[in-house]
């Protein structure tokens, strides 16, 4: 006898998928998302692992609980979390959140306003299956800083923000689907160096996701990536918060101009398409991709079951 249900729509965006949760509000209160993003943290942290986690789930999946927003100019608030914590914001799962929406008839084409964590961002469905998110400011913190990464040596990079931190670098290995293992060992012992050497964010934030560079397979696309997330997962998508950390870099590096499009090409050969706007010398990146709903389910937690609230994270 299952005695908790979860209303559950499963995503994909340029291959990294997300899991929308749609009840459940309730067990969050009635605060601000900052109090109810508290709550889960503090007092339902099983419900994430048991969400995403194995058995039900996978590292790779992305929740994005939806919830009812602090104020009525945006359409929903959504709390994006993985098997390792919780996300500030997430590009893919804000674009597989639209259209989720839009196949569950919450919204129509056009612009919407989504509140997360790090602020209100706006989501415009294009069509049934692409949207564009104009996230949060993004702004390169730190230029060329160098770390030596045992058993790969001396790697230079930039430390930027794009809704979570990033360590952005150029790759010396091909980005390919095959290398997945060695790549993620690589980027993970990137990720340990930094927080050995000290090396964070503003305000100490830790750098919780590395992001390497290559040249594109698609000669249309200006650049490959390949991202390690928090939890040892690696994006599928080109990532939208990596992707607008990235053009952060390139307009500081005045090698972007707003307007322009840059065409990021992920793993998977998917691509992500950014463009930047300014406002009051911020940089505001926008990213347009695709999304296709891969399951309506209902999530059961059997008080009788050993696993009920996930295996690991
Ligand atoms: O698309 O921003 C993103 C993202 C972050 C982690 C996984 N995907």
């Amino acid at each position: 006898m299952a005695s908790q249900r979860f209303a559950i729509v499963d995503s994909h965006t340029a291959g990294e998928p997300t899991r929308c949760v749609l009840s459940g509000a309730e067990l969050l209160g009635a605060g601000t998302l900052a109090e109810r993003m508290a709550k889960l943290r503090g007092e339902h942290d099983d419900l994430r692992r048991a969400i995403l986690c194995e058995p039900r789930g996978s590292d790779v999946l992305v929740g994005a609980w939806v919830l009812e927003p602090d104020s009525a100019e945006c359409a929903a608030a959504v709390i994006f979390f993985n098997n390792a914590g919780y996300l500030g914001m997430c590009g893919h799962g804000t674009i597989g959140l639209g259209v989720t929406l839009a196949h569950l008839g919450r919204i129509g084409p056009g612009e919407h306003s989504i509140q997360t964590p790090v602020g209100v961002v706006r989501a415009k469905l294009e069509s049934a299956n692409r949207v564009t998110v104009e996230n949060v400011a993004a702004y390169r913190y730190k230029k060329d800083v160098t770390i030596d990464v045992p058993e790969y040596g001396m790697v230079t990079g930039d430390v930027a923000w794009g809704g979570n931190w990033f360590f952005l670098t150029e790759s010396k290995e091909t980005l390919e689907l095959s290398r997945v293992d060695r790549l993620s060992d690589l980027a993970w012992a990137m990720r340990q160096q930094l927080t050995a050497d000290g090396v964070t964010g503003r305000d100490g934030a830790e750098i919780d996701h590395v992001e390497l560079f290559g040249e594109p397979r698609d000669r249309r696309n200006q650049s490959r990536n390949f991202v390690l997330c928090p939890g040892k997962a690696y994006d599928r998508s080109p990532c939208g918060t990596g992707t607008s950390a990235k053009l952060a870099c390139l307009v500081a590096d005045g090698e972007l101009k707003p307007g322009e499009v840059w065409r990021q090409e992920g793993i998977l050969d998917t691509v992500f398409e950014g463009r930047v706007r300014l406002e009051e010398g911020r940089v505001i990146p926008s990213i347009t991709g695709s999304a296709y709903v891969t399951a309506e389910a209902t999530l059961l937690f059997d008080t009788a079951d050993p696993f009920r609230r996930g295996i690991g994270g």
